[in-house]
């Protein structure tokens, strides 16, 4: 039978041996040669987490693919799981999508390797988790801790340092991030984060390709001379267009006392997060919510941020519409969102304070 590893809800302040320790164990439980599926988020940090494990699993004898979530996708999607279950791995590997008590697929050998606040974990999974730690180490920092732990971490320092950066940004003082800045130089890490991020934001959000690219190219150098990034740029492209579009749209105000701000936009491209972080630097009183009506058919995508010392998962679960499914208010403290149908938009925005959006 499988061990699941450590009993516990998870360990806040987990060190670099700790997470080594916790992935040797889940590795060590597998038959050689054993498939294992990684499922990444597909945002920078989860495709250089990935990245990181499928090279470092394959460079130990293990059959390792990897993945990214979709648009609209989140480890618990139906989609992703009967997909995962279509392909029966030996183990699954889910990085940088969070953690939740909802299953994932029964009976598979599960670890979560994350730096999300953990609400649960599935059952019979484990949870290799950096939350709780200061500083708190990227998924892809803890997937390089991972390969360490396999010694077969060289040559993917340069991955790690993106993932610092791409979440962290430049400021951070993880030995890791300075001496990548040191051996690869800031400009050539802080572009490939960029261009990482950028198929997830674009319209068609799909960013498999992207870990493809990062899957076959041994190390930086390659990787930014290789043609196919042509694509990412190309999407970087689409992304600013239409980020160019949605700063234009004006804030509007909940009655009666004005503490939220609403900025309505509709566009394919992921602008909403941009656009709200972007308007909490002009409105320091108000919870901003930036809604993408363009994002998802039928949906309502948002982002919500504030500067205000409020806690906005607390916030919306205060103004959670009925129906509205787990992915409401997730996320961080200060940095959060869903996805509503129509009917719940309207109730969400009432409960508000704004009697309509249009
Ligand atoms: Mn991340």
């Amino acid at each position: 039978m499988f061990q699941p590893f450590p009993s516990i809800f998870y360990k806040a302040a987990m060190d670099r041996r700790e997470a080594q320790e916790i992935f040797l164990t889940f590795v060590n439980q597998l038959p050689p040669q054993a498939s294992i599926h990684i499922l990444g988020h597909s945002d920078a940090d989860g495709l250089t987490a990935s990245t990181i494990l499928a090279r470092s699993l394959r460079a130990k004898g293990f059959r390792a693919e990897a993945e990214v979530t979709r648009k609209g996708e989140n480890a618990w999607s139906p989609s992703v799981l009967q997909k995962i279950e279509n392909y029966h791995p030996a183990a699954l590997i889910v990085t940088d999508l969070g953690s939740r008590e909802d299953p994932l697929v029964p009976h598979l050998p599960t670890l979560l390797i994350d730096h999300h606040k953990p609400t649960g974990i599935p059952p019979g999974a484990t949870l290799l988790s950096g939350y709780g730690t200061e500083p708190t180490p990227t998924s892809g920092l803890l997937a390089f801790y991972c390969a360490e732990a396999l010694q077969t971490s060289q040559d993917l320092d340069w991955l790690a340092a993106v993932s610092i950066l791409a979440d962290l940004g430049d400021k951070t003082d993880f030995p890791e991030w300075r001496e990548s800045r040191r051996k690869y130089g800031a400009k050539n890490l802080r572009e490939t984060a960029t261009l990482l991020n950028a198929p997830r934001r674009a319209g068609e959000g799909n960013a498999q390709p992207a870990l493809e690219l990062l899957l076959e190219n041994a190390d930086l150098a390659a990787l930014l001379s290789d043609k196919r990034i042509e694509t990412l740029r190309a999407a970087k492209e689409e992304y600013n267009a239409a980020l160019a579009v949605a700063r234009r749209a004006a804030p509007k105000f909940n009655q009666p006392d004005k503490t939220v701000a609403l900025i309505v936009v509709n566009t394919p491209c992921q602008v909403h997060p941009v656009i709200a972080q972007m308007w909490i630097g002009r409105l320091k009183e108000q919870i901003v919510i930036c809604a993408n009506t363009g994002f998802l058919p039928d949906r309502i995508n948002f982002a919500a941020r504030t500067k205000l010392p409020v806690n906005l998962i607390d916030f919306l679960a205060k103004h959670k519409p009925s129906g509205a499914g787990p992915d409401f208010g997730r996320g961080h403290d200060q940095a959060t969102g869903g996805s509503l149908v129509l009917l719940q938009w309207s109730e969400f925005l009432r409960s508000l304070g704004f009697l309509s959006y249009s």
